[in-house]
């Protein structure tokens, strides 16, 4: 029988690696063979399917609900879809895991990396141009991030490298019976 199909939701900060992660697993997914692998990256959607929005919540919240949609139709057809947006809202995050669902697993994963240590590693020079006013609505400077507070799973990125983070994940949906 043919395995249902899923999403890998990555909430966490700017910077704090949750591209680097979801990069990872889909190349462990793709290696693993069977599904089709996704990844909507969330600069790579705001380029190709929100290039009209910016960073108010009411942006925020049509470009995530842009990727649960998209991610639900993978999900529907037995792809595997991973997302890794900011996702700063737990009620649009919420929204996402219900359009998910309806078709198969959800499994939000919150990459927690603290604002401190995004910062100090400032890897895009953001959180400075942050601090100087020069962006403003900037997600855990000057905007709001709600630490998810049931996740499937939550990873750490302090003192560990990319691979373990990947490889808790992929535990995880074996444990869940998804592969
Ligand atoms: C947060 C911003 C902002 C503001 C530009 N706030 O590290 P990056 O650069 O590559 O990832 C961030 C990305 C966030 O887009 P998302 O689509 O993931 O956000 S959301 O889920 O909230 O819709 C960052 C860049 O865009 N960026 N301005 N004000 N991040």
């Amino acid at each position: 029988r043919d395995k249902q199909g899923f999403t890998v939701f990555f909430t966490g900060l700017s910077g704090s690696g949750k591209s680097t992660i979801a990069n990872a697993l889909m190349v462990k997914l793709m290696e693993m063979g069977g599904r089709p692998v996704t990844l909507l990256d969330g600069d790579v959607v705001r380029k190709h399917l929100s290039s009209e929005l910016g960073f108010s919540k009411e942006h925020r919240d049509i470009n995530i609900k842009r990727i649960g949609y998209v991610a639900s139709e993978i999900t529907k057809n037995g792809g595997i879809a991973i997302c890794a947006p900011i996702a700063p809202y737990t009620a649009t995050r919420r929204a996402v895991r219900e359009m998910v669902e309806a078709f198969g697993a959800f499994i939000e994963v919150h990459v927690a990396t603290s604002v401190e240590e995004c910062e100090r590693r400032d890897r895009k020079g953001l959180y400075k141009l942050a601090r100087e006013g020069k962006i403003k609505e900037f997600t855990g400077i000057s905007d709001p991030y709600e630490i998810p507070e049931n996740p499937e799973l939550r990873v750490q990125t302090e003192g560990v490298d990319v691979d373990y983070a990947a490889q808790q994940v992929l535990l995880k949906l074996e444990q869940m019976g998804l592969i």
